[in-house]
């Protein structure tokens, strides 16, 4: 893993209905994000949140479509990728503190501009992969990998000029479980890897990031972590707006984060859809940093 490291915080929850996840960035600076990649000898850029620019209303339709705050969220996501581009030019390890999810389409494509083979592991309780047709709510926060993957309104999949921005099959979807009929049609379609909770519980977490790493590792020339709260157990990450029984839980997940330290692969990451209103005693935005500690090598050897 690279020793510098850029963070940015994306205060967006215009990709979705429920306020709050917009304090997310701040929640997980509170948790000591900073003070803990210090501790692991990481030189660490903040960069501080990049601003939202939220409208008077709460829900806008652009564009006379179903997609929720289209043009705020392209707003947003354009000047992420931006960032996200010039930090990776100084060599940086860029981390991103969410925010809703729709702000992986910024990350995604400041990132895959750099790297040809961009690999992705999704960590979380959804697919992400609707689009305007297919998405029962219209939250752009539940599309971001179908617009990574070009598939979508063409305003947001060609968001930083050009599309698409990861190939399906360097895409892995870890902790799967609960998938809209369209999003499994997709996957179908392009043959997208997911590893569901059905996997993790059979074969154990273990096997399955083992099968992940070794999935990617010949075939892209770096990796993203996007990593949804959501996908942990909501008994164990309880801030957040979408939350589905029978999740990921925290020794599972910490585990995985070592592994992915073990394996050197990554080249960017980002914690997502922290919700400090919805949360108990900033419990979720702690777990973040204690799978931050962990992702960047905290292990006790
Ligand atoms: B999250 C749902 N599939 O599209 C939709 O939290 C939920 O970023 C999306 O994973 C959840 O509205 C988006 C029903
Ligand atoms: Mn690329
Ligand atoms: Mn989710
Ligand atoms: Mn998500």
């Amino acid at each position: 893993m690279k020793k510098k490291i850029s963070m940015i915080g994306v205060p967006m929850d215009l990709g979705q209905s429920r306020r709050g996840v917009d304090m997310g960035p701040s929640a997980i600076r509170y948790a000591g994000a900073i003070e803990k990649l210090q501790e692991l000898k990481y030189e660490i850029h903040d960069l501080g949140d990049i601003p939202i620019n939220r409208p008077d209303q709460k829900i806008n339709y652009n564009d006379g479509t179903n997609l929720k705050n289209l043009d705020q969220v392209i707003e947003a996501n354009d000047q992420l990728a931006r960032m996200i581009d010039e930090e990776i030019q100084k060599d940086r390890f860029p981390l991103i503190l969410g925010g809703d999810h729709s702000i992986a389409i910024g990350t995604l494509a400041g990132t895959s501009k750099y790297y040809e083979n961009l690999g992705v592991i999704w960590y979380d309780a959804h697919g992400d992969l609707n689009t305007g047709e297919t998405s029962p709510s219209g939250n752009i926060h539940g599309m971001p990998l179908a617009v990574s993957l070009g598939i979508g309104h063409e305003k947001l999949t060609n968001i930083f000029g050009y599309a698409p921005k990861v190939k399906p099959e360097n895409i892995v979807i870890v902790g799967a479980r609960s998938l809209d009929p369209g999003e499994r049609e997709l996957i179908r379609e392009k043959g997208i890897k997911v590893f569901t909770m059905h996997e993790i519980d059979r074969n154990g977490m273990a096997y399955v990031m083992e099968e992940t790493i070794n999935y990617l590792k010949n075939k892209t020339d770096g990796v993203h972590l996007s990593l949804d709260l959501d996908g942990l157990d909501p008994t164990e990450a309880p801030g957040v707006g979408t939350p589905v029984m029978g999740g990921m839980t925290y020794r599972e997940s910490h585990l995985a984060m070592e592994m992915l330290a073990d394996s050197d692969l990554l080249t960017s990451a980002e914690f997502v859809e922290v919700n400090p209103i919805l949360d108990e005693k900033n419990k979720t935005a702690d777990m973040a940093v204690g799978l931050m500690g962990s992702l960047f090598g905290e292990k006790l050897k």
